[in-house]
């Protein structure tokens, strides 16, 4: 890697870590200037930054107002970078409609959109419903508009267990395997996943993609 892009991915986490949104949008202008892919711009840099956070807030070392600003900048990178996500794309055909949401007491939102992006980018009829939403809006939707897929997210270990309610709720109704659920987010294992009977998860937004193209035999 050269010096230039090592500084870049640098820059790019510290302005997350310091909460700084002008500085993380400066940097992903620049890194779209330079060429950087925009996924690396995210994954080597921006993210480096917003873990960070995380982790020192896991450790009460850092503070909400800490992690807000730091959530706030990661969202500005990440919607700047966002044309550059969707050409990354030929989206030719239509692969299927998908609908995320973050569950039900979980206002967690960044790695959802970015998996929303990703989806459109790919080809995907992506309906966003946002973050806390009841399992019940989000079946109906996915009715309403006849989606393949239903993405679900979750960042907490309490609200985890929203996902599980979902898929029993799909189950009691008979909706599966006509609905496919994928679920993630930082807390998500393949082992919750298997356990609430999902039909699938991912750590990160590519995965997401193959992920939801095996869901619908496309991949
Ligand atoms: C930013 C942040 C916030 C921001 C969110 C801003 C926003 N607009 O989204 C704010 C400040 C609002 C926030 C609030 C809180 N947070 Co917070 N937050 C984070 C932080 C630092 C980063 C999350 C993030 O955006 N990561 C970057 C994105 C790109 O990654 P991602 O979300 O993991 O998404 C990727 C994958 O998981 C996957 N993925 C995600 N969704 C999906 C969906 C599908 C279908 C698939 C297939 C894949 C997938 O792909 C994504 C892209 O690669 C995490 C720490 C961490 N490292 O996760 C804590 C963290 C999740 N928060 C935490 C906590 C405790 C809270 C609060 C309860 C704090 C408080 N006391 O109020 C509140 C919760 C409020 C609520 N009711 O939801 C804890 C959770 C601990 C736990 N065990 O549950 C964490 C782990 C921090 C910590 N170490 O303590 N938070």
């Amino acid at each position: 890697m050269s010096e230039e892009l090592e500084k870049l991915y640098k820059d790019m986490a510290q302005s997350i870590i310091d909460g700084d949104s002008d500085l993380a949008v400066e940097l992903a202008q620049k890194s779209i200037e330079m060429g950087v892919p925009p996924l690396d711009a995210i994954t080597k840099g921006f993210v480096i930054g917003v873990n960070y956070i995380g982790d020192q807030f896991g450790a009460g070392e850092a503070f909400l107002p800490e992690l807000v600003m730091a959530g706030e900048a990661m969202k500005a990178a990440v919607a700047t970078l966002e044309p550059e996500l969707l050409k990354l794309g030929e989206a030719r055909e239509t692969m299927g409609k998908v609908i995320l949401a973050t569950v039900e007491g979980d206002i967690h939102e960044i790695g959802k959109t970015l998996v929303g992006t990703m989806l459109s980018a790919s080809g995907f009829e992506v309906t966003d419903l946002g973050v806390d939403q009841p399992a019940d809006k989000i079946i109906g939707k996915a009715l309403e508009i006849d989606a393949q897929i239903i993405g679900l997210s979750a960042l907490l270990t309490t609200t985890m267990v929203r996902q599980r309610e979902l898929i029993e709720e799909l189950d009691k109704e008979n909706l599966r395997p006509r609905i496919k659920v994928m679920v993630g987010g930082a807390p998500i294992t393949r082992d919750w996943a298997t356990k609430i009977k999902a039909d699938g998860t991912s750590e990160d937004a590519v995965g997401a993609v193959q992920l939801a193209k095996q869901l619908v035999g496309k991949s």
